[in-house]
């Protein structure tokens, strides 16, 4: 028996949403001096990684990676894990990365990252020789095929031992929530200051309405008995 999915479903099975976080940017180390030949000074690894320990290639068939002009063969495709491009340069520069999906019906996805070579003044101090410059993502699959849906729950882990990236991303969750709280409780503390003001300026603007209203009342009875005695207001 066949599913029918209905004539406008493209075979998609609605109300499944199906999270794959990720992480990508690159690490980079300084050789020590400038390399005489072509003038480069780091070595850097470019990478998209599963966050969990598990084989992307289930469910991507490539991702490709668009270096600086100045780089031979700018456009790099990797079609199995590590996805990485391990390179020298002198420069930084924003890389475009595109992620392609087995299923041809799902659209890729593409991240921007700004390929970082050198080290901030503070980690140079701390001794820190690898820079790390990541970030992490979420790839969201939005009703996916019954075939993608079948990819993206079957996978198998990446490496038999444990699996861990260069950040914490506990902790920096942890952290986050903390700015997050800190910035919620500023705002909070900020509306409540404005609504003060909001209702201090409708006192004001009632106070003169009322004097405005007893003005014209004033006026009124003053065209109507223009000989009555006009007491001044103050
Ligand atoms: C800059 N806008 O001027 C950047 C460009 C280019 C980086 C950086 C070497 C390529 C090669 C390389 O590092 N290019 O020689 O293969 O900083």
């Amino acid at each position: 028996m066949s599913a029918d999915y209905g004539s406008d479903s493209g075979g998609r099975v609605k109300g499944i949403t199906i999270v794959k976080p990720i992480v990508y940017g690159n690490i980079a180390r300084y050789f020590g001096k400038k390399r005489e030949e072509d003038g480069h000074t780091h070595h850097w690894t470019l990478y998209v990684k599963p966050y969990r320990n598990e084989d992307m290639s289930a469910y991507v068939k490539k991702i490709q990676f668009k270096l600086h002009e100045s780089y031979n063969n700018a456009v790099r495709a990797v079609t199995k894990p590590p996805f990485e491009i391990t390179e020298t340069g002198w420069g930084e520069f924003e890389v475009i990365i595109k992620i392609f999906f087995v299923d041809p019906n799902e659209r890729p996805v593409t991240l921007y990252h700004f390929l970082k070579l050198f080290q901030t003044e503070t980690n140079l101090m701390l001794g820190k020789k690898t820079l790390v410059s990541e970030h992490y993502d979420e790839m969201i699959f939005q009703d996916p095929t019954l075939m993608m849906q079948q990819l993206l729950v079957n996978t198998r882990p990446l490496t038999l031992g444990p699996y861990k990236h260069e950040t914490d991303f506990t902790d920096l969750a942890v952290k986050t929530v903390g700015t997050l709280q800190s910035a919620r409780k500023k705002i909070r503390l900020e509306i409540h200051d404005l609504s003060e003001r909001l209702k201090q300026s409708k006192e004001v603007t009632a106070h003169f309405k009322e004097e405005i209203r007893k003005l014209e009342e004033q006026d009124t009875l003053r065209e109507k008995d223009p000989l009555s005695s006009v007491t001044e207001t103050s």
